[in-house]
């Protein structure tokens, strides 16, 4: 399987200095912050995938259920394809490819490219018949869809809450971005979970078996790992709150102790006590998530919710 833009064998050489540069920058900012779409190297999607089996995390489940339940694709223009955003295992997009066989080509996209190829294949061999196309990308730039599907009417397919992972302003950027990807006249499937009791928010995200937290702590072992940093794993803990004045769950790595790092051969200082910022996890109404998809030019034709009103599916087009 060709997984288009870039190798399968991991960062180039652009892709690595941007990591680099955006990781001293974060490390040097106050607070220290690090960019959540960097937990996902090969081992941080396997982790994530851990992580939708949990009892504590309820989207993957609530969502799957949703998806399972609505009528989402609808009629389909002959030779409409299906594109896409943060794929990972592809475990929800099967259920769209069961109830649309006659759609032509899927356009999984997703930065971990490893992951991504491997997933692909998976899906090829599960669907012979259906053009699988994958791009390595990261979809808070530009880039390409493949040749094979320009010019094609495209259903764009953003599940799993991912886009509360973006600040508000990205997640405006985001969903105009993707009305151009996807053109006049398209449609985009978006995953959304919803506020509700802060118990249930904060088991999700401190589950028992400590997955989320060893999800958080992959991102220092990839800095070791890719930029030579010699981050000390047992010198950080995993802590997730849910900040109510915000709407989201907050992810951050705290020291232990008082220390220094090296990373690239720069020092890093830290205080005892001192924390990374890894993750936001916005939660939206019904209400906000149509504004926010509004405001950006995308008009609300039908939204589904599991009876708990735990998680949302909004079907959108363009207005
Ligand atoms: N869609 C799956 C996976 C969600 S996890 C589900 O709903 O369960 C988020 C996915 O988005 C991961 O596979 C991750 O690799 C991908 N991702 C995160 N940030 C990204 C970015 N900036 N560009 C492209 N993919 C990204
Ligand atoms: C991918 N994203 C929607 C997950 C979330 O719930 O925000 C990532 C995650 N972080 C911790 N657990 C899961």
């Amino acid at each position: 399987m060709d997984v288009i833009l870039r190798s399968a064998l991991g960062l180039d050489r652009d892709e690595h200095e941007t990591f680099l540069a955006d990781v001293i920058a974060g490390l040097s900012d106050n607070p220290k912050r690090l960019g959540a779409k960097y937990f996902y190297d090969a081992a941080g999607s396997l982790l994530f995938e851990e992580i939708t089996g949990l009892p504590e995390y309820y989207p993957t489940r609530t969502e799957m259920g949703i998806l399972r339940g609505a009528r989402l694709m609808g009629e389909l223009a002959p030779g409409t394809a299906l594109v896409e955003f943060g794929s990972g295992s592809t475990a929800k997009v099967r259920v769209l490819l069961d109830a649309a066989p006659s759609l032509a080509a899927y356009v999984p996209v997703d930065i971990s490219a490893e992951f991504l190829g491997a997933e692909a294949t998976r899906l090829q061999d599960d669907y012979p018949h259906l053009k699988v196309l994958p791009v390595a990308a990261d979809f808070t730039g530009l880039f390409e869809l493949p040749p094979q599907v320009r010019g094609r009417p495209l259903v764009g397919f953003f599940p799993g809450s991912t886009i509360g992972n973006f600040e508000p302003h990205e997640a405006d950027a985001f969903l105009r971005r993707a009305a151009r990807i996807l053109g006049p006249s398209s449609r985009l499937i978006v995953g959304v979970d919803l506020v509700k009791d802060e118990r249930v928010l904060h088991a999700a995200y401190n589950d028992a078996a400590g997955v989320t937290a060893r999800f958080n702590l992959n991102v220092l072992s990839r800095i070791n790992r890719e930029l030579g940093a010699d981050f000390d794993l047992d010198a950080f803990a995993h802590r997730a709150f849910y900040n109510p004045a915000r709407s989201r769950i907050e992810m951050h790595l705290q020291s232990l102790a008082r220390q220094k790092v090296r990373v690239a051969r720069r020092t890093i200082p830290f205080r005892a006590g001192e924390t990374i910022h890894t993750e936001n996890s916005y939660k939206y109404t019904l209400a906000r998530f149509a504004a926010v998809a509004a405001a950006a030019g995308w008009e609300t034709r039908a939204v589904f919710t599991d009876p708990a009103e735990y998680f949302s599916v909004h079907a959108l087009t363009q207005s």
